[in-house]
């Protein structure tokens, strides 16, 4: 598949196999779950990483099981991101704030109190709902130019744009940036986060590949695509969220913004690191990690230990699928969001229940499929009363705490 930004030819990184959509939790155990290739390529040109089988929007999307979770490290994460809006004069109490793909609207409750107004636009009704119930006014729909037009006449023009891990969600991330563009003022700012692919390079979270995440953001390719919408990168921050995430921040190219030293800076240290070496070494990693996990794994049931996962995450179903770990293996999987409780992970077939049951059945061992959130998730089990049950984290390495 020809690259979705730039067009120049791909090659494969990785083939995970034929698996079914990770946030797509079964009712039953019986229920059919369609599967689709899951692979991995980079763009020979301008570096982007992609997936090269895009599933509909609408079945990924439709009804949407991922709500952000009420997490501490994430509000964290929004704070500094607000300070960093209004310290830098991207943002300021008069300002009109857009987001698209605002789930529940947890950023936008944080940046309400703050400015004039704010939006946000989801695809999936269920969510949406969730978020309007707590105040934040949300549209329910799929952003593009035609909605840009409609969002004009009905909110006004937004002084800024978030759009927050949802351009990797996306078969055309240029359906999305034409949209921003028409619809963003002349000194208007857009702020794009994503998973920072030389991180999840880096500390092998192969797990971020699921369907869902179409694209695997370098600042490369994020320059060309913007470029090819006549826009350029003013600022980059780096933040340690979702296993290292990076946040862009553009303006239209003929815009007065001052393009911050961040940019060089940050370009500079992913020329360094960004290259064929680092690829080899993350699929080597991969499999390693595919190995140490199936012999622990192997080893502890041998030894007639009880093992359960935690946090029935996206990169979780893709984790256990995998590995080849099963309802056989794991016992069951805990997790803090309730639409999630009694479901099951796809493939896998391991049913959710809520943490306070993890807690008090007292496994021997948590696969920590949420391992993003270690340093929330330990501390809180053994607050909980917890202190014997062990944690195998995954990711960058197979470790046990
Ligand atoms: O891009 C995406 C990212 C940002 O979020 C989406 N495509 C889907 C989703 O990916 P994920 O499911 O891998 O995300 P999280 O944020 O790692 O999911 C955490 C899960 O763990 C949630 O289901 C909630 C749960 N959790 C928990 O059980 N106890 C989380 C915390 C903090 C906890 O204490």
């Amino acid at each position: 598949m020809p690259c979705r930004i730039c067009g120049d030819p791909t090659d494969t990184v990785l083939d995970l196999g034929s698996m079914p959509a990770a946030n797509r939790l079964k009712t039953s155990k019986q229920e059919e779950e369609p599967r689709y290739p899951l692979v991995l390529e980079r763009c020979a040109g301008c570096f982007n990483l992609q997936l090269r089988d895009c599933v509909d929007e609408n079945e990924l999307y439709g009804h949407y099981l991922y709500l952000t979770p009420d997490s501490r490290a994430l509000h964290a994460h929004n704070r500094l991101l607000v300070e960093h809006m209004f310290r830098e004069g991207y943002a300021s109490a008069g300002s009109f704030v857009l987001e698209i793909g605002s789930n529940v609207g947890r950023f936008l409750k944080h940046l309400q109190p703050h400015v004039r107004k704010v939006v946000g636009i989801d695809p999936a009704e269920n969510v949406c709902r969730i978020a309007r119930a707590d105040g934040i006014e949300t549209v329910c729909a799929f952003f593009a130019v035609d909605l840009a037009m409609q969002l004009e006449a009905a909110y006004g023009v937004p002084d800024v744009i978030v759009a927050r891990h949802c351009c990797a969600h996306n078969k055309n991330p240029h359906r999305i940036i034409a949209g921003i563009k028409a619809l963003l003022p002349e000194n208007g700012i857009f702020i794009m986060e994503n998973a920072y692919a030389p991180n999840t390079l880096l500390n092998n979270e192969f797990d971020q590949i699921y369907h869902e995440h179409m694209f695997y953001y370098a600042i490369r390719p994020v320059v060309k695509l913007l470029e090819m919408h006549d826009m350029r990168l003013v600022d980059i921050a780096m933040a340690p969220i979702h296993g290292g995430s990076v946040v862009f921040f553009a303006a239209h190219a003929t815009a007065r913004s001052r393009v911050r030293e961040s940019v060089r800076v940050h370009m500079n240290e992913e020329q360094a690191v960004l290259g064929d070496e680092l690829l080899g070494r993350f699929v080597e990693s991969v499999r390693a990690i595919r190995r140490d996990i199936r012999a622990l794994v192997a080893d502890l049931l041998g030894q007639g230990k009880t093992v359960w996962s935690y946090g029935a995450t996206a990169k979780g179903s893709t984790l256990l699928n995998y590995i080849g770990l099963t309802d056989e293996h794991i016992r069951f999987c805990a997790d803090s969001t309730p639409i999630k409780h009694g479901r099951f992970i796809p493939m896998a077939n391991i049913e959710i229940l809520p943490e306070e049951e993890a807690w008090k059945a007292s496994p021997d061992y948590f696969l920590l499929t949420a391992w993003n959130y270690k340093d929330e998730i330990i501390p809180k089990v053994r607050a909980m009363g917890n202190a014997r049950t062990k944690f195998i984290v995954p990711i960058p390495s197979v470790s046990v705490q």
